[in-house]
């Protein structure tokens, strides 16, 4: 994190799947406090608004592909304002649907080939979100970004990629439900994958790590994609893809955590929040202290006073 500002970008993407609400996560993060938090934590911040993408499309017939076009519009328009962000500061992108990652990490790793820095994805999701148009069985476009932005066939229509991201750039942290096409393409694709399993076996940090150095090594800049079905349901249920076994709250924040020490996190999308289905507001706070703990919120800087 070479610079101290930080660029909000509301992406209300609402298309990459059928169940309506994450239109709202924008101001959800805004009225959670997202920029007085950064501006605790020395970060200025600058509001872009949110981007005027398509809002709402009629339902395709299960099994087709949903908001295509919508989709491909959204993709475009975000792709631009990643780029241009990314030359200003560190851009927040406010979901959203997943699907505007198809967007944000084409946008930011367009920068970084111009840059000539290597760019790196860590996917914080119970999902890998690796489908295609031609595999995805829901038809949900939120469960395609990552085979779109390493330049996997099957997106004709969509932007032309101007920097696809190498797959074995890409790991994913907290999976616990993919579809059998996903799991032939991750592992065909040499991608580092981390399941649920394996956090239980090994912890989270030894696996984050052990991805961190391959990042340092490489002189690389790295994206952060966090959705919110990466954390437990009981911890943070507004979200419309909940899977049990989720990432607890020590281990999201640990994650956070050991991205802000290693000063190679450019850019992070917060996706999934569906402000309708909270309880009194905690998932979107509980994203904002995420948020905090990236930009550096500390425990033992808070300890200011004992219990007695
Ligand atoms: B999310 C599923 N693989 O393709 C599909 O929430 C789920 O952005 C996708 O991770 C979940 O529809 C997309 C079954
Ligand atoms: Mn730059
Ligand atoms: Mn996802
Ligand atoms: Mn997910």
């Amino acid at each position: 994190m070479g610079t101290q500002n930080c660029i909000l970008i509301g992406a209300g993407m609402d298309c990459g799947k059928r169940r309506r609400g994450c239109v709202m996560g924008p101001d959800a993060y805004r009225t959670a406090g997202l920029a007085e938090t950064l501006a605790e934590l020395g970060w200025q911040s600058e509001d872009r608004g949110n981007v005027p993408g398509p809002v709402w499309v009629e339902n395709a017939p299960t099994g087709e592909v949903h908001a295509l076009a919508e989709t491909i519009e959204w993709t475009r328009l975000l792709t631009e304002a990643a780029e241009d962000a990314m030359a200003h500061g560190f851009p927040i992108f406010l979901g959203g649907d997943h699907a505007l990652s198809l967007g944000t990490v084409a946008g930011v790793a367009a920068h970084a080939k111009r840059e000539g820095k290597p760019q790196f994805v860590l996917w914080l999701d119970a999902h890998p979100d690796i489908n295609t148009p031609q595999t995805t069985t829901s038809g949900n476009l939120h469960g395609t970004p990552i085979a779109y932005v390493t330049g996997q066939a099957g997106f004709e229509g969509f932007p032309e990629l101007k920097a696809p991201v190498p797959p074995e750039n890409v790991c994913f942290i907290g999976l616990r439900s993919v579809d059998a096409p996903e799991r032939a393409s991750i592992t065909e694709a040499g991608m580092t994958a981390i399941d649920m399993r394996q956090i239980d076996e090994s912890g989270i940090a030894a696996p984050l790590s052990e991805f961190l150095a391959r990042v340092e090594a490489a002189g690389g800049v790295l994206h952060v994609s966090l959705d919110v079905d990466f954390l437990d349901p009981s911890i943070a249920p507004a979200v419309g893809t909940t899977v049990p076994g989720g990432a607890t709250f020590r281990e999201a924040h640990l994650v956070m955590e050991m991205l802000h020490d290693s000063g190679l996190v450019t850019s992070l999308d917060m996706v999934e929040l569906n402000p309708f289905l909270d309880d009194r507001g905690r998932t979107a706070n509980l994203m904002v202290d995420l948020a905090a703990s990236l930009f550096g919120r500390r425990v033992f800087d808070r300890r200011t006073h004992s219990h007695s």
